[in-house]
């Protein structure tokens, strides 16, 4: 008997529901879009369609493991609260560190929090969200007084104008994008600005697109502060009755902010601001979504608060369609900052000025009334050996991390690492004394909250994988073995939830946003069955509450938003003669971050199957690298090689590489090496999109790859990178020694010995072979001295037959199909694996001009519509 559960995505902030069809006995899930979910009404992007995919066992951690060993349960808890407990007592409360993650659930989070904060002692206790939402968290609180996002998606229905600032929604929040591309077939009227050095797929719906300078945001908004001022569109009535603080931010713009001026400092043309300022200042319902092009700068506070400011002297603040509205990245990021997961934090959105409050709460005399250590700072203090115990919950930052070999040897120089993760090899497990097997997204109940505040349940679907267990769990054991079995004695997520709603109301008295003490004795049944819906959920508001401060309530002392002066700062890194370009990054349509689990699911691994940078044709021909060759990428702090993209959507003097690649998938894709670790001096945030770097053809004796139904440990290759597709692996190689006989190494590492076929020209380094076991294609691999390679889209589709034709068996070695035969291109559309090949064939025969015309043809676009910007593209 199949159930259906009602559940949330784990992956991006627009927290959509799902609804899933459970096969326990199979171990099979099919996902649907919830359509009763009001994040998404029942869509899905292709991360979220392919979580079925995602849930076998491959590379699970199933047991807990202690210095290599697979041990019980008791074993590893009693070895990790044993030596925390020991270094508390040798070297103090401070020389131990929780690093989490915006993908625990609240539940969990809170837990982490109360041990770290509450009991034993320390502010140390940070979380990956710092390489994410801090800035926003820290404009928030500086406009606010309180770290509330004031709008919600209904808003995308109702704006004017939606402006994207540095946010890439196409990819990164799918389904959101998706509403906005509907919202605006349905009111044309409606205008959408990008601001983003790149030309991204989010531009595919853009009437405008302004490609600034990295870095040069503030200036931007400044300026459009000044244009509102002096084209007397202020809301002067809002600013007088709600607001502190307007003469000196406008004090601090009288100069150097003309359309000229800005348009010079952001590299853009007079035009495009004049538009752009234009259209803001005539346009009442005006909606700013940002994200990581804003946060993730030495100057993303200031950048956060420019934005607002705009914002409050117009009055559009939490106005139907109308505010400033940050999106959040992870699932959870919303739920951590609620329990306080960031170390200057406390809990409850309450500040370590009021440690007496939560003392009180949690019975909690130990409380520490200092802020910990942020996360640069934090692994600085584990590289000098003055934390020298670590728990790392749910992210990778071996990879994730700024500046990452400094990470990876911090920790390997760290006296005690302990990873609690669901799967078994990672960048970061790899380093870990202590692993513990966490329960995975299918396997966990508890609560996450999305980018509108709208709290939503993740249910267990299956039964856990091994003896993984779920987070709060591990946590509250090592809590009890700690001594604070008392504070810690929960017996399922609902309890830790009651107690979280709870304290959000003690001694609240309206003065916190986040106040969802209606929830506080929820029964056992009510949690299971609760609906999404939005905090604060209270007396006041006890179906929640869609926006905040429309009636100019704030939560600063006065009561009233402050305006912040910005004195706009360029990226602390400038480039140089020998790092002349600018390295940023960030994410894939199809990939999750480090790809632990997306890379899993054959179908999200087609869209991009390896590395790449994209730079300008100009700076490719400047700096001698040519499209499709491999080049390395140098910074003063590490390097990687990767495949040349040239395309314009980049400006020049600026390279991208996607963030995804780790130690797992290749050899030398880890982009966090090469990342500076400057941070924003309010929000600590780091500066990740922002590098000087240099860029160099990598010329390797000879390049090739495989493609095997196998799994194959490869060693004879200096370059590698690795992945899953259907049916087989694809490997992408190069190298400076070339094996005389690759069909024999690689033969030595299959179980079924195989005939193979083979093609050699000494003289122009050129080999191929290829081996069928039971007339089916088993493993092929082409080798020559460049890029130019045997067709691997064509070879790719052959593993799907179960039998080779006589002229696709003959042309095997000719490295092309045989006349007639199809080669699709690269996959654009994943959900249904049509190629660029075929598209374009498409629209050259029927003549298409829209990508409607394309999906009856190809069905390509006509599921979760994630590659649709790209169908547009190639129309
Ligand atoms: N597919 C996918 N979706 C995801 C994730 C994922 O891993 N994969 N991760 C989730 C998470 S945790 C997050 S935080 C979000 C991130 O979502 P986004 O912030 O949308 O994603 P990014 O690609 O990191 O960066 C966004 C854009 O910022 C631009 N940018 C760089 N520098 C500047 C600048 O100086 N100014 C401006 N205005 N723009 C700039 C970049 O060119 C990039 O296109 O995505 C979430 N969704
Ligand atoms: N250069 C550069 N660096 C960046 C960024 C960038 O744009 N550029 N983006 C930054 C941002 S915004 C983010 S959010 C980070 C993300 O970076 P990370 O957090 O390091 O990346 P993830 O791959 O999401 O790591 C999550 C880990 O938790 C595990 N996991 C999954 N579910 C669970 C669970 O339920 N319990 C436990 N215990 N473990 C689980 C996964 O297997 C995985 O190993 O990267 C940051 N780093
Ligand atoms: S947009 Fe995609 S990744 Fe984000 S929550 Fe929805 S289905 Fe999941
Ligand atoms: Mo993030």
């Amino acid at each position: 008997m199949n159930r259906i559960i009602q559940t949330t995505c784990p992956y991006c902030g627009v927290g959509c529901g799902i609804s899933a069809n459970v096969d326990e006995q199979q171990h099979r899930l099919i996902i649907s879009g919830d359509i009763t979910h009001p994040a998404n009404f029942g869509r899905l992007c292709s991360k979220g369609s392919a979580l079925g995919e995602t849930i076998q066992l491959t590379n699970r951690l199933l047991q807990p493991r202690v210095y290599g060993r697979e041990t019980s349960w008791t074993d590893a808890l009693d070895v990790v609260a044993d030596t925390f407990s020991k270094v508390i007592a040798e070297h103090g409360q401070d020389a131990v560190a929780f690093y989490g993650s915006g993908q625990l659930l609240t539940e969990d989070y809170y837990v982490a929090n109360k041990l770290m904060k509450g009991f034993i002692g320390s502010g140390n206790m940070d979380t990956n969200s710092r390489l994410c939402m801090s800035s926003s968290v820290a404009g928030h609180k500086r406009a606010f007084g309180s770290d509330t996002v004031p709008n919600c998606y209904e808003d995308y229905e109702h704006a004017e104008l939606i402006i994207l600032i540095g946010s890439n929604a196409a990819w990164c929040h799918p389904v959101s994008f998706q509403r906005i591309r509907a919202a605006k077939e349905a009111n044309p009227a409606l205008k959408i600005v990008v601001i983003d050095p790149r030309r991204t797929a989010s531009c595919d719906i853009a009437d405008l697109h302004l490609p600034l300078a990295s870095g040069s945001d503030a200036w931007l908004f400044n300026g459009l502060l000044s244009y509102l001022y002096n084209h007397n569109a202020l809301d002067l009535n809002y600013i007088q009755a709600h607001t502190e603080g307007f003469g000196s931010a406008l004090g601090n713009i009288n100069h150097g902010y003309s359309i000229e001026q800005v348009a010079e400092h952001c590299q853009l043309s007079v035009q495009d601001v004049q538009r752009f300022y234009d259209w803001f200042t005539t346009t009442n319902k005006v909606l700013s979504l940002y994200s990581q092009g804003i946060n993730q700068s030495s100057s993303g506070s200031d950048k956060v608060n420019a934005i607002i400011n705009c914002h409050l002297a117009t009055g559009r603040i939490g106005k139907i369609g109308s505010g400033p509205f940050s999106l959040t990245g992870q699932p959870n990021a919303m739920g951590g900052r609620e329990v306080g997961g960031l170390s200057h934090q406390l809990a409850a959105h309450i500040e370590f000025s009021d440690a007496d409050t939560v003392a009180r709460f949690w019975n909690a005399p130990n409380i520490t009334r200092e802020a910990g250590l942020p996360a640069v700072a934090l692994f600085d203090a584990i590289h000098e050996g003055n934390i020298k115990a670590v728990w790392i919950m749910g992210t990778n930052p071996v990879v994730s991390l700024p500046n990452a070999d400094k990470i990876k040897q911090a920790l390997q120089r760290c006296e005690f690492v302990v990873v609690s993760d669901c799967i078994a090899d990672t960048d970061t497990t790899a380093l870990a004394h202590v692993l513990l097997p966490a329960q995975g997204w299918s396997e966990k109940d508890g609560t996450v909250t999305n980018s509108e505040r709208r709290i939503s349940r993740q249910r267990a679907l299956l039964q856990p994988a091994g003896n993984a267990q779920p987070d709060w769990w591990i946590i509250t054991q090592i809590a009890h073995r700690m001594g604070f079995a008392a504070a810690f004695n929960y017996q399922s997520p609902v309890d830790i939830f009651r107690e979280h709603a709870a304290l959000s109301g003690f001694e609240n008295n309206g003065q916190r946003d986040f106040d969802i003490s209606a929830l506080a004795d929820m029964s056992a049944t009510d949690y299971e069955q609760f609906q999404p819906t939005q905090w604060p959920i209270n007396t006041q508001y006890p179906q929640g509450r869609a926006r905040f401060f429309a009636d100019g309530q704030f939560f600063t002392p006065s009561g009233k938003a402050q305006f912040i002066a910005v004195t706009p700062r360029p990226p602390v890194n400038a480039p140089t003669a020998d790092y002349p370009l600018i390295l940023n990054t960030g994410r894939l349509r199809d990939q999750w971050h480090t790809m632990t689990r997306t890379a899993l699911a054959a179908k999200l691994n087609r869209h991009k199957p390896e590395p790449f940078i994209d730079i300008h044709p100009a700076d490719a021909e400047q700096y001698g690298v040519s499209a499709n060759s491999l080049a390395m990428l140098e910074s003063e702090w590490g390097s990687m090689i990767a495949r040349v993209q040239i395309t314009d959507n980049q400006t020049e003097d600026n390279v991208f590489v996607p963030m995804h690649w780790t130690a797992q998938y290749a050899s030398h894709g880890r982009m966090g090496a090469l990342v500076n670790p400057e941070v924003d001096p309010i929000s600590k945030q780091p500066e990740s999109k922002h590098t000087p770097v240099r860029i160099k053809p990598y010329t390797p004796l000879w390049q090739g790859f495989i493609l095997s139904r196998h799994e194959i440990q490869l060693t004879e290759a200096d370059y590698w990178i690795k992945s899953k597709l259907d049916g087989f692996y694809r490997y992408e190689l190069a190298g400076n020694t070339l094996p005389d006989n690759w069909h024999e190494s690689i033969n030595s590492k299959l179980d079924t010995p195989a005939q193979w076929q083979e093609y050699r020209d000494s003289a122009k380094g050129i080999y191929r072979t290829a081996r069928l076991v039971n007339k089916q294609l088993d493993t092929v691999i082409s080798i020559a001295p460049n890029h130019h390679l045997a067709e691997r889209n064509w070879l790719s589709s052959l593993f799907a037959k179960t039998e080779l034709t006589k002229a696709e068996h003959k042309a095997l070695l000719t490295g092309k199909p045989p006349l007639g035969g199809a080669d699709v291109g690269a996959i654009i559309c994943a959900c249904f694996n049509v190629g660029e090949k075929t598209i374009k064939a498409a629209i050259k025969e029927h003549g298409f001009t829209t990508h409607q015309q394309i999906g009856q043809c190809l069905k390509a676009g006509t599921n979760c519509g994630s590659c649709v910007p790209e169908l547009k593209a190639l129309l």
